[in-house]
């Protein structure tokens, strides 16, 4: 029925298998193993921790439901109000996840269509309630159309191993500027999670002008940081555009303006699974245009920064070092040609 795992000298508990459902709770360190679907049969307690056989001991987990949209699956939404899940459809969602932690999820997470579909990645911090700057936990997460983050399963809700706590909450993209909520949020040990709807107009975010405004007027995380490093400039991103365009296999010319560079790319900035020169570049330079702390319309605007108090650890040192080594090679292909 379960399996409790915990040092304690003069009681053991020993797992009793009834139904093959079950999941696994931690809290304050320990790690119980439970199956559901049975009757509750007997009680357990040891080391003042009690389990109520064949029931999830609500108390025992936090849960937090983060609400955001991405502006680039928003731009041209086929359905109002719901991001397009372009990548989804085509298969090209990868089932390991882009950012540092690889997390994974079974491909068939990816078979759900509708409101629930999934979008893309997400990344999720929370951060020290005493310290802005400290990431006490990150992960990779699951966005869906209407919005909801969730877990791999692609219909869970986020449940973190912290303890209860206040903590900033951040959620963030690998080509959309990341946000953080300007003041803490109470993630408590409850049967209902925390929601904490970043599309809210009302839910406020640190930093300045730090997500953009859609036509229904939710807000949205800022989309066209394409090499992801946090500023959304002319050069920068669109460097990362061309390279895609430019190494892209079947582009044997090297041609910039090459249109079948299909699949998963950071520089796709609608998120419809293709990269072009005109789309991709034409939005970045119309939403730093149109920044609205960019009051001189400059192209060369370059204050156009994600707004965190410190950067996220959205990508590993080694997605880095291999986007640096594409860029050189671009760079390299287009001063031979
Ligand atoms: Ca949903
Ligand atoms: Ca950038
Ligand atoms: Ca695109």
């Amino acid at each position: 029925m379960l399996l409790l795992v915990l040092p304690v000298a003069s009681q053991t508990i020993e797992k009793f298998s009834i139904d093959s459902g079950g999941a696994s709770a931690t809290a304050g360190g320990i790690q119980m193993l439970y199956t559901i679907g049975e009757v509750n049969v007997q009680e357990l307690s040891a080391g003042g921790i009690s389990i109520s056989e064949g029931f999830i001991n609500a108390d025992l987990k936090i849960s937090i439901n983060p609400k955001m949209f991405l502006q680039g699956p928003m731009l041209n939404p086929a359905n109002a109000d719901l991001m397009n899940d372009d990548l989804r459809a085509a298969g090209y969602i990868p089932t390991t996840s882009p950012y540092t932690d690889a997390a994974t999820c079974n491909a068939s997470v990816f078979n759900v269509t509708g409101d629930n579909a999934i979008v893309d990645w997400v990344w999720i911090e929370l951060r020290d309630k005493n310290n802005d700057t400290t990431v006490i936990l990150s992960q990779s997460a699951l966005l869906q159309r209407d919005g909801d983050v969730v877990a791999t399963d692609g219909v869970s809700n986020l449940s973190p191993n912290v303890s209860a706590d206040d903590y900033y909450v951040v959620v963030n993209h690998k080509n959309h500027l990341g946000i953080m909520t300007n003041s803490t949020v109470a993630i408590d040990k409850s049967s209902s999670p925390t929601i904490v709807d970043f599309t809210d107009v009302n839910t406020i975010t640190y930093g300045t002008q730090a997500q953009a405004t859609l036509t229904n007027g939710n807000m949205a995380l800022w989309a066209g940081d394409t090499n992801g490093d946090g500023v959304i400039n002319f050069s920068g991103d669109i460097n990362r555009v061309l390279t895609d365009i430019i190494l892209f296999p079947s582009n044997s010319s090297f041609s910039t303006s090459y249109d079948f560079v299909d699949g998963y790319f950071q520089s796709d900035v609608f998120l419809d699974g293709n990269v072009s020169f005109s789309n991709e570049n034409n939005q970045i330079l119309l939403s730093i245009l149109l920044y609205p702390l960019n009051t001189s319309f400059s192209s060369q605007y370059n204050l156009f920064e994600e707004q965190l108090p410190s950067p996220s650890a959205l990508r590993s040192a080694t997605q880095l070092n291999l986007d640096i080594q594409r860029l050189e090679n671009a760079i390299e292909i287009l001063n031979n040609n």
